[in-house]
């Protein structure tokens, strides 16, 4: 109960850090399940999260584990509409939030973006408020409520325990929305037994993990890296886990350095665009730092290019730590090809084998299997493995032909990879209408969607392009009725329209005007030729 379970690193330097050993997570988790119980929360109930990187949020997901709630946090930069798009899809009564969270110089108002989304959702009946960066909110009377004085009434109460609920293995966990290549995100549905057992299971062996080591993940938990290893992996395997409020690059690019050494960090998770961006500042900030503490280097969500696998080797692994570079994806829970670090070869660009169990399959567009080696192909999963995807919610239909149904008894991914002489693969990227921007996965029919929303659009084409720190960028060809007028401010009108339907996350880089778009005979769209 003494061992450190998270370490919290605030947004600001100068704020004070917290420690919650295991004894005081679990009081603070039984604590608030009480809440949510006092508030009408019952087992099967979903719960939407939409908070800052603060403790509560680790607090909030595993109250909801522990009364058999069904938790599905929004990544705090998803705008309102987002939000209220996907609690009509998961007839979510309950709401978490912030008053406002900060990242980096900004604040974000949480709360406000609730309130504007709850326009749209009148089946909302309650929305619990953390106090963080005590910006001025409004409190809707009945509906709104402090996480301060709901503790309270539980601490009146005199503390009473909360049994954790009896689950099924197969009962639902939590839903995650993630895109795909329709413009409506899917409720990808985890289970309780499957799902813990996975991240566990992979968190140990990748990572090597061993006990004492500090892990540092610095994936927001919004996204599934979060989920699964920030959260649910490390804390099942009773490691001591961090979690960091703010941004790399601020007050400079030294951030990560210091954290590394400030709290002696053993394992560093992160992804290529974090990299790539400090790779731009140099060596001077990381050469200010020890990092003797790191053992195991790892990184995920998007193709990590030589480049960036070489300076992460060399100037954060001071070539003493195995890189492993882990592929998965919200649908696998947790980490299917990867290295195990320090025991299975490496290979820069190469996710590398399989984990024990998970049989990967190469397949060409017929559907035939590619066997041998030096071959390019779609990635299929051929058996099921703990962690997979059990369910899209409220459509299961939809999960059956999203991944079952493209090719027979094959599970499918939607990435291209290429199993090399030595049967390494290396995941060449999306083959459908995916794009990865910095890591997050954003569907080009969505962007779409938001920009034909702007008055004057009649149609639009949305591409990705090769970019330097982003890996890939957004690029928007759009026919825009006005176009002889003001070109410039009709870019940033519909900028601001795909900020407001999706968030700023799905910007367009670029737009380029256009009067016409190449199509098929058939009518759609030939992406290629716009690429
Ligand atoms: C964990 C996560 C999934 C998509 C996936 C890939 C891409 C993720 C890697 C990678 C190359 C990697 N989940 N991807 N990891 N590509 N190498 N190591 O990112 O659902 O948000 O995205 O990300 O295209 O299909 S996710």
């Amino acid at each position: 109960g003494n061992k450190p379970a998270i370490i919290w690193e605030p947004n600001d330097p100068e704020e004070h850090h917290r420690v919650l050993t295991y004894r005081d997570l679990h009081q603070k988790v039984v604590q608030f399940a009480n809440v949510l119980k006092n508030n009408g929360v019952q087992k099967g109930d979903r719960v939407c999260i939409y908070m800052g990187m603060v403790p509560e949020l680790a607090i909030a997901m595993l109250a909801c584990a522990r009364i058999g709630a069904v938790h599905s946090v929004i990544f705090g930069g998803f705008s309102a509409r987002s939000i209220a798009d996907r609690l009509h899809d998961a007839q979510a009564a309950f709401i978490i939030t912030c008053d406002g969270g900060y990242r980096g110089k900004k604040e974000i108002t949480l709360k406000a973006v609730i309130d504007d989304a709850l326009e749209q959702c009148r089946f909302v009946k309650k929305v619990i408020v953390l106090t963080r960066t005590r910006t001025p909110v409004s409190m809707i009377k009945g509906r709104d409520v402090w996480w301060e004085d709901e503790i309270k009434k539980v601490e009146t109460m005199g503390n009473p325990d909360c049994p954790a609920e009896e689950m099924d293995a197969e009962d639902p966990l939590f839903i995650l929305y993630t895109s795909g290549s329709t413009g409506k995100p899917k409720g990808v549905v985890h289970t309780c037994g499957g799902y813990m057992v996975y991240t566990a299971y992979s968190f140990v062996n990748v990572f090597q993990y061993e006990p004492g080591d500090v892990h540092f993940c610095t994936a927001d938990i919004g996204w599934i890296t979060g989920h699964s290893y920030i959260l649910y992996g490390p804390l099942a395997a009773g490691a001591t886990s961090l979690i960091f409020e703010g941004v790399p690059t601020w007050p400079d690019a030294g951030r990560f350095w210091d954290i590394v050494d400030k709290y002696q960090v053993n394992i560093l998770y992160t992804a290529p665009t974090a990299i790539r961006s400090l790779m731009h500042y140099g060596t001077e900030p990381v050469s200010k730092h020890s990092l003797e503490s790191l053992k195991v280097l790892g990184s995920v969500g998007e193709p990590i290019n030589e480049e960036a696998w070489h300076w992460y080797a060399k100037h954060i692994g001071k070539g003493r730590c195995p890189v492993v570079d882990t592929w998965w994806q919200t649908e696998t829970g947790g980490i299917m090809i990867s290295g195990l670090a320090g025991i299975t070869p490496a290979k820069p660009g190469y996710a590398t084998l399989p984990l024990p169990g998970v049989q990967p399959v190469l397949v060409d567009e017929h559907g035939e299997e590619l066997e041998g080696d030096d071959v390019s192909g779609n990635l299929c999963i051929r058996f099921p493995w703990p962690g997979m995807i059990r369910t899209t919610y409220g459509d299961h239909e939809r999960c059956r032909t999203t991944y079952f149904a493209t090719y027979e008894n094959l599970y499918f991914t939607g990435d291209g990879c290429y199993r090399d002489p030595d049967g390494l693969y290396r995941i060449t990227g999306r083959v459908d209408d995916v794009l990865n921007v910095s890591g997050h996965r954003i569907g080009t029919a969505e962007v779409e969607n938001a920009i034909n929303m702007h008055a004057g659009v009649i149609e639009s084409a949305v591409v990705g392009y090769p970019h330097d720190v982003k890996g890939q960028g957004i690029y928007a060809y759009v026919i825009h009725e006005g176009h002889h007028g003001d070109d410039e401010l009709t870019r940033q009108d519909i900028l601001q329209t795909v900020t407001r339907l999706i968030g700023a996350i799905a910007k367009p880089d670029k737009i380029q005007f256009v009067s016409d778009l190449p199509k098929t005979r058939s009518g759609k769209i030939m992406r290629r030729i716009l690429r």
